[in-house]
Parts: structure tokens; sequence; C-alpha cells
């Protein structure tokens, strides 16, 4: 950085589930807002590192590490933990004990935001032709929808309790580019998803603020109005992938994959019988 650089808004940042597929991306996007990136995950990280990172190991379950982890950051992106419908008790480790020792590190700490990646899962049960928004009661559409549900549901006691602010995201579905017809709906892009971790980090007075993380895509699912404060404001769109989706074989019309919003998660499992 040379001296006429401007000053970035934090010092220092922590990025959980760094080496996974959207940390991976943050990783890079998170530089313009910190000096530093400690990036962190239980599973190596792919070279390079780069000068503006520290890269740390650490399995979220484990408390203290957790705590050691987040000492001295200005503010935590939570991006770590299963990502995908797994047995009770993996996804109980990582994502429910684990989102709570971030929590628990936060306070001691006195980190005052965190950036909580939670799930379109949360509410997979409603079926495709309603629209749902923040205030629409939740319908977890599996183990790790709970998970996203109880890690909600601990930022707003956070803020409420400790005034740790933070911005839950929802995400829908973030890859490079959508993979099937649902997708279409529910599709963000890389670049409007380092918007959407932007705004959560730099909107002010976010209380707990839920937001559905998705692209500008003509089909949509989910309102924001309820989080119109952090001005996200996405730009990409999946119809230029529409052509091409369109293509696949339709999933039959009793087939839930069809129906609700949660796809091929309300029908996960059960795992670890
Ligand atoms: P991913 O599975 O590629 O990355 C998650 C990372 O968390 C992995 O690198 C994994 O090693 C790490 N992790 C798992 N258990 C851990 C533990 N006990 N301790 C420390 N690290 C652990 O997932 P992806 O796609 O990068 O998603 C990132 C976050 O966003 C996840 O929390 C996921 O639930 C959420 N999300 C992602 C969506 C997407 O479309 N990519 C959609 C909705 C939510
Ligand atoms: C998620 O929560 C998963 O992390 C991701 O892998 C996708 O499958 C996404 O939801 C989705 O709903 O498409």
């Amino acid at each position: 950085m040379t001296s006429n650089s401007p000053a970035k808004p934090f010092n220092r940042l922590l990025l959980t589930g760094a080496a996974g597929g959207l940390g991976q991306i943050l990783r890079q996007a998170l530089q313009a807002h910190a000096n530093v990136v400690r990036a962190s995950d239980i599973s190596p990280m792919a070279p390079p590192v780069g000068a503006h990172e520290e890269v740390v190991t650490c399995n979220l379950a484990d408390k203290a590490g957790v705590l050691a982890l987040a000492a001295g950051v200005d503010a935590i992106v939570h991006m770590g933990g299963i990502s995908t419908e797994r047995a009770f008790e993996e996804i109980l480790q990582a994502n429910i004990v684990g989102t709570f020792h971030i929590y628990e590190a936060a306070r001691k700490h006195g980190i005052g935001r965190v950036v909580f990646a939670s799930s379109n899962h949360v509410t997979g049960f409603y079926p495709q032709d309603e629209l749902v928004d923040a205030r629409s009661p939740r319908r977890p559409d599996c183990y790790y929808g709970l998970s996203k549900a109880y890690g909600e549901d601990l930022a707003t006691f956070y803020y409420h309790r400790y005034g740790i602010q933070t911005v839950s995201l929802r995400i829908g579905s973030s890859f490079p580019a959508p993979r099937n017809l649902r997708m279409l709906s529910t599709w963000l892009s890389y670049a409007d998803l380092a918007h959407l971790v932007e705004r959560a980090l730099l909107a002010e007075d976010v209380g707990h603020t839920v937001v559905y993380g998705v692209s500008a895509n003509r089909e949509l699912w989910w309102s924001n109005r309820y989080a119109a404060h952090l001005g996200f404001n996405p730009q990409d769109s999946s119809e230029g992938f529409r052509a091409a989706l369109e293509q696949q074989p339709e999933p039959s019309a009793c087939d839930p994959a069809a129906r609700l919003q949660g796809g091929a998660f309300t029908t996960a499992g059960p795992f670890g019988d």
C-alpha cells in the first residue's frame, strides 16, 4: 500500500470457510476492505497465499481454537461449516456448535459485526410460486437448513443481548453458473456475492438483518423488501444461461425439486441411519 492509498475500512477481517468454493472468491474480494484477511478453514488452503493473508487452520468445533482465531479482528465473515445435508451429528458440530463458538469469540473480543452465511434452505419448504421475505415464517427443509435457522437465532440473541450486529445472508445458489432449471431463480453470481458481502460489512445500523443472496434473475422467489437499507443492488442475471438449461430434462411435476424452493434438499437423507 502506498502512502496515497485510501484507508481501508477494516484493519483485519476473519474469513472462515476460506478454503471452500465461496471462501476462495472472498479471499480475494475482502482484500479491498481490510489490510489483513485472516483466512481460516479445517481444510488446506489453495495456494497462492497473498501478502494480505494470514492462514490459520482451525476446526470450528474447537472452542478455544475459535477464540484464539478471532483475536485481533475487527469483523467476521463466517462462511465455514457443512454446506449440504448430512447426518445431524456432523451438522451439529460444524454448524451449530461452530457458529456458537464464533459468536462467543465475537463477544469475548468485542467484535461488533458478523456476516453469517445462512441459506435459502431456512425457507426451503415454501412452494416455488410463493414470494417469501425475511419475515415469512421459516420452513427449514433439512438438518442443514435447521442449523442455519439456529445461526440466525444466535445472531438475533447476540444483537439484543450484546449489541453484536449481523447480516445473515440467505444465499441461493452461488456457483460460476446456474446448474439446473431451479437455479435460474436461485442463482447468485460471484460478483453479486462479493457486492453483497461488502454491503453486509459496511452498511450501518443493521441490527440483525436477513437478506436473500440472489442475483437479479427474471423469476425470483424471494423479496429483499426488509433489507433495502443494506444497499444491495445485484447486477447479474441467470437469463443468459436459460436457453442452455432449458435443454435439460424437466423434473416431473410431482418431484419436490420441481415444486419446492429447496429443491433436492427437501428429500435429501436421512444420513447416518
Ligand atoms: P464449501 O463446502 O465449499 O465451503 C465450506 C468450507 O467450510 C469448506 O472449505 C470446509 O472445509 C469448511 N468447514 C467445514 N466444516 C468445518 C469445520 N468443522 N471447521 C472449519 N471449517 C469447516 O461451501 P460454499 O459453497 O463455499 O459455502 C460457503 C457457506 O455459504 C457455507 O456456510 C454454506 O452453507 C453457505 N451457502 C452456500 C451456498 C452456495 O450456493 N454456495 C448457498 C447457501 C449457503
Ligand atoms: C446451499 O445452501 C448449499 O450450500 C449449496 O451447495 C447449494 O446447493 C444451494 O444451497 C442451493 O440451494 O442451490
